[in-house]
């Protein structure tokens, strides 16, 4: 069977380690695509130099042509500009905005069949103008956010309850930003959800809710302390996650943002919800239960992505 194809669209931290997880899996042959003269060639040149060492003989090109990523299998996008310190993840709208035209086009004119991916900041105003730009079916373009936001979620609960991270399910809705909605009811550590393991001694709501504020701030916290840029091994190691539960038909039930159109109440918008990754994409919402208090919250977020919304129909009248 002829190796799939993925193509990464922006070569950077995301990127080349994005590159780097696909190869070691073996996902399929890789393109890294950028504007950037040389990084994509001189990253795809020294990613294939791995293959000796791990035995993968995925080909790995770099181009700086869309030509490259004809007939693409998965598309993820990590195009644009990350942040600095003091820069929120609204500050890159006008910038990114712009890229995503262009990476929109691209998608639309060399993979339409694709499963796209898109991580750019900020996600959920992104990975929106990317759909209306690239034209592809709703349930085939997602964004990733909320299996890094879980991921990060998880890793504090397990170091709180000093259990496994494997035992660790966590449970994150809304935007990617400052408003995200961990839902401490639905997070558990083997099925046991975090309020009963509060009330069983195991920890203080104290705890919980000052996990829940690191959470939010997670990706400022890194940008803080590295200083030239953002996360990037967790968010590529999320983004690989989607883009296996589509190549190997998976059925995954994960955390992203999706374009809902009735589901929770809200329409024509992406935001952070759970849904089944499988060979068809997006293949459902899952429309859960919420209490008033995380109904309040994710009217918060879906608030905050809608004002992202309006700024990029103000920047570009196309939309
Ligand atoms: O959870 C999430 N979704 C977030 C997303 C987690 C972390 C980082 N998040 C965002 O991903 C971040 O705010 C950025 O918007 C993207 C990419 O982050 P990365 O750290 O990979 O940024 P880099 O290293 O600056 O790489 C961006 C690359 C760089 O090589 C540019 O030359 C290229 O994007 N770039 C372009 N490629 C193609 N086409 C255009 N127009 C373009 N403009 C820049």
């Amino acid at each position: 069977m002829a190796r799939k194809k993925i193509a990464l669209i922006g070569a950077g931290n995301i990127g080349g380690t994005l590159a780097h997880l696909a190869a070691l899996k073996g996902l399929g042959d890789i393109v890294l695509f950028d504007v950037a003269e040389g990084i994509p060639q001189g990253k795809a040149l020294d990613l294939s130099q791995c293959g000796p060492v791990e035995g993968f003989d995925s080909q790995i090109t770099g181009s700086n042509d869309y030509a490259d990523i004809a007939g693409a299998d998965v598309v993820i996008v990590t195009a644009g500009v990350a942040r600095k310190p003091g820069m929120s993840r609204d500050d890159l709208l006008g910038i990114n905005l712009k890229v995503m035209k262009a990476v929109g086009e691209g998608i639309k004119n060399n993979a339409p069949n694709a499963f796209v991916i898109c991580i750019t900041n900020p996600l959920d105003a992104m990975v929106w103008a990317l759909r209306e730009f690239s034209g592809l079916p709703h349930h085939m373009v997602v964004g990733m956010a909320g299996v890094l936001d879980s991921a990060r979620f998880s890793h504090f609960l397990a170091d709180e309850f000093k259990v496994s991270v494997k035992d660790v399910t966590s449970f994150v809705l809304g935007g990617h930003g400052d408003t995200m909605v961990p839902v401490i009811s639905y997070s558990t550590v083997s099925g046991i959800p975090v309020p009963d393991l509060i009330a069983m001694g195991m920890s203080s709501q104290e705890k919980i809710d000052a996990i829940v504020k690191r959470t939010r701030g997670g990706g400022g916290e890194i940008v803080a302390l590295l200083k030239t840029g953002s996360a990037y091994y967790a968010p590529a190691t999320s983004g690989i996650a989607m883009a296996e539960a589509y190549l190997y038909d998976q059925k995954r039930v994960l955390p992203a943002a999706a374009y809902v159109s009735g589901e929770y109440g809200l329409t024509d918008l992406y935001v952070g919800v759970p849904v089944v990754i499988g060979a068809g994409g997006v293949e459902k919402i899952v429309e859960i239960k919420l209490d008033d208090e995380a109904k309040q919250n994710l009217t918060v977020s879906v608030d905050a992505v809608k004002e992202l919304i309006v700024a990029c129909k103000g920047i570009d009248g196309s939309l």
